[in-house]
């Protein structure tokens, strides 16, 4: 009973979150680099220049004018340039994980850092060695690293000139990229992921696409499909012991009353997701979303080959972040609650968090059982956490015993996904487990960390790091395999 013995108790970031050095090393600009900090009321916007030379912000669901490309505008702050600054801290963030006891570390590589404008024939060895010492510190500690290979951050120059993600030359790009960090790293990562997020992409600001509409964003998850199938044999073949996951946004739409309406509107809700972990896993498009496409009028584009290298690329591990559940309703008037980059329907019986993000532990159980029971594949939980504003005392000290109660009460439910309902579990990476910068509003306020990191959302704070009372709890998590957790 319990978790096994060689489970992965670790923590997540991404570089665009995290990192920051974002024009050293050689790196070339990624699409996420060109996006404006927000809050809870203000989303996010990303900023472009016309090809007239006018200079434009523009939000997640807008698409841009055409021959607008990225643009940064000089002397405004954006959050991703220097993030939290691990590309120079990161012995002392590696050195704390090894002090609560993790035994893996997932990060993502940053594309433009290897291929800084994304078509190159040659990577940028300065990128490379960043990460061959990364890696190498990890291992000193004994702790894995698990590498998300894009995780929202498409080179600019590939959105610039060839669309982003709805060019098929992506593909060709990306497989150089992996062949590139595949080889190099085969004897220090093995275990990988090819996409963060696959089902909520769908912008230029994670794709670099200029258009929004569904034939272009279905389109782009196509070439990604082929790309990730194409990744994954890949690196089978470079080594046979990698573990090349792919990774979802998973949380359950509930039907909001059993009226059959809404048990329908749950399932379709549903199958969002499930679609592209269908074809990721199962290795061939659903006829439920072949049927959705052909009401749509949305048509892929597909090249001979296609299928067979989705059929015979599927990943050893299914990855997903899980927050929250929602509701679904057939009442268009349904009361709504914001989420991970996805709305949905509130529930009476939830609480939510000062971001309005559903706080619902037994979702993460039947979020388990789900996916198991329908494809009876390993399942690693590759982000979980809080949210929140936590304040530092007058002492250093940081008292967030929410968070404490938030992790504790999912780490139970994942406990009787594993010793109630059979899931085979791998491990647990709790999001952002050093502060980093919110994905969704370009916040540092928003706080995921058992570390807090002194930087602020006006730009200021001198990155220290100190930590928070969740470090010991989770600590001592780790330290037990999950067994002291109260
Ligand atoms: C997921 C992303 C992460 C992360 C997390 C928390 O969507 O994979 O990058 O940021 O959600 O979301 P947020 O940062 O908006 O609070």
């Amino acid at each position: 009973m319990g978790f096994r013995k060689d489970f992965l108790w670790g923590g997540a970031t991404a570089a665009n979150q995290y990192e920051g050095g974002y024009l050293e090393g050689g790196r070339g600009l990624a699409t996420s680099d060109a996006i404006r900090g927000g809050n809870v009321n203000t989303p996010r916007k990303y900023t472009i220049m016309t090809k007239e030379g006018e200079v434009m912000e523009l939000g997640r669901e807008e698409s841009l004018p055409e021959g607008a490309k990225g643009y940064i505008i000089p002397g405004i702050y954006y959050p991703s340039h220097q993030a939290v600054d691990f590309y120079h801290r990161y012995k002392e963030d590696i050195a704390l994980c090894a002090e609560m006891g993790l035994k893996c570390f997932r990060l993502s590589i940053s594309w433009t850092r290897i291929f800084p404008r994304g078509d190159e024939e040659e990577p940028n060895e300065e990128g490379l060695k960043f990460y061959d010492d990364v890696f190498d510190e990890m291992l000193k500690y004994g702790i894995e690293p698990v590498v998300t290979i894009m995780h929202f951050d498409t080179p600019m120059y590939l959105a610039d000139n060839l669309d982003g993600w709805h060019s098929r030359k992506l593909i060709d790009y990306y497989v150089r990229y992996c062949d590139v960090i595949f080889r190099r790293y085969k004897d220090k990562v093995k275990y990988w992921m090819t996409f963060n997020e696959i089902n909520i992409l769908r912008s230029w600001m994670q794709l670099g696409i200029h258009s929004t509409a569904p034939q272009v964003r279905y389109q782009a998850d196509h070439n990604i499909f082929v790309a990730s199938a194409k990744a994954v044999q890949l690196g089978h073949s470079i080594n046979p012991d990698f573990q090349i996951g792919m990774m979802v946004a998973y949380g359950p739409f509930y039907p909001l009353t059993c009226n059959p309406d809404d048990v329908m509107e749950s399932i379709k809700k549903n199958r969002e997701k499930e679609f592209f972990m269908d074809v990721q896993v199962r290795g061939y498009y659903p006829e439920y979303q072949m049927k959705w496409f052909e009401r749509n009028g949305v048509k892929i584009e597909m090249e001979e080959g296609d299928l067979e290298e989705i059929a015979k690329g599927t990943v050893d591990y299914i990855g997903f972040s899980y927050y929250m559940s929602n509701t679904s309703s057939a009442d268009p008037n349904a009361a709504k609650i914001g989420g991970n980059q996805v709305f949905g329907g509130k529930n009476p019986y939830l609480k939510a968090s000062d971001w309005g993000w559903q706080i619902d532990p037994m979702g993460l159980r039947i979020s388990l059982s789900q996916i198991y029971d329908r494809y009876h594949k390993p399942m690693f939980i590759v982000e979980n956490g809080l949210g929140a504003a936590d304040k530092v005392e007058e002492d250093g000290s940081v008292h967030d015993q929410y968070r404490i109660d938030y992790m504790r009460d999912h780490v139970r439910a994942m406990k009787d996904a594993v010793d109630l309902d059979g899931v085979d579990l791998m491990g647990y990476c709790p999001w952002g487990h050093i502060d980093l910068v919110s994905a969704g509003t370009g916040e540092m306020k928003k706080r995921y960390g058992f570390v807090f990191v002194d930087r602020y959302d006006d730009g200021t704070g001198d990155f220290s790091r100190r930590r928070k009372d969740s470090f010991f709890w989770y600590k001592k998590c780790c330290e037990s395999n999950g067994e002291d957790i109260d």
